[in-house]
């Protein structure tokens, strides 16, 4: 084997290192007082979705507490996260988005 280093092969294998940068999943989180269409229109908005994929995962956060919008790199997913917040702050909606590292 040409990856052969002469030792004795324990614990010398070099992995072929093609590394592909982690991704993150952006969430929406429910809450008792963000009126459903601006979660919709947030959706539409930053998100790229049609109305109908909007309006069905603003309804799976308003009954399972949470769902995934999307999948991204930490950056874009960064960005995504700092738009909604400051878009629900600025219509003083309490509407929460968070990011976590996929596995
Ligand atoms: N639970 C909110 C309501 O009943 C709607 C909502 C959905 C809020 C998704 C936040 C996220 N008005």
């Amino acid at each position: 084997k040409s990856d052969d280093d002469g030792q004795t092969d324990l614990l010398t294998k070099t992995k072929p290192k093609t590394k592909r940068p982690p991704l993150y999943k952006v969430l929406l989180l429910n809450d008792d007082f963000t009126p459903m269409e601006f979660v919709v229109h947030v959706l539409e908005r930053f998100f790229g979705l049609n109305h109908a994929q909007a309006f069905e995962i603003m309804l799976t956060v308003h009954k399972k507490g949470l769902a995934v919008v999307g999948v991204f790199s930490h950056e874009i997913a960064e960005t995504k996260v700092a738009q909604v917040m400051d878009f629900a702050r600025r219509h003083q909606h309490p509407l929460q988005c968070t990011m976590e590292k996929e596995d």
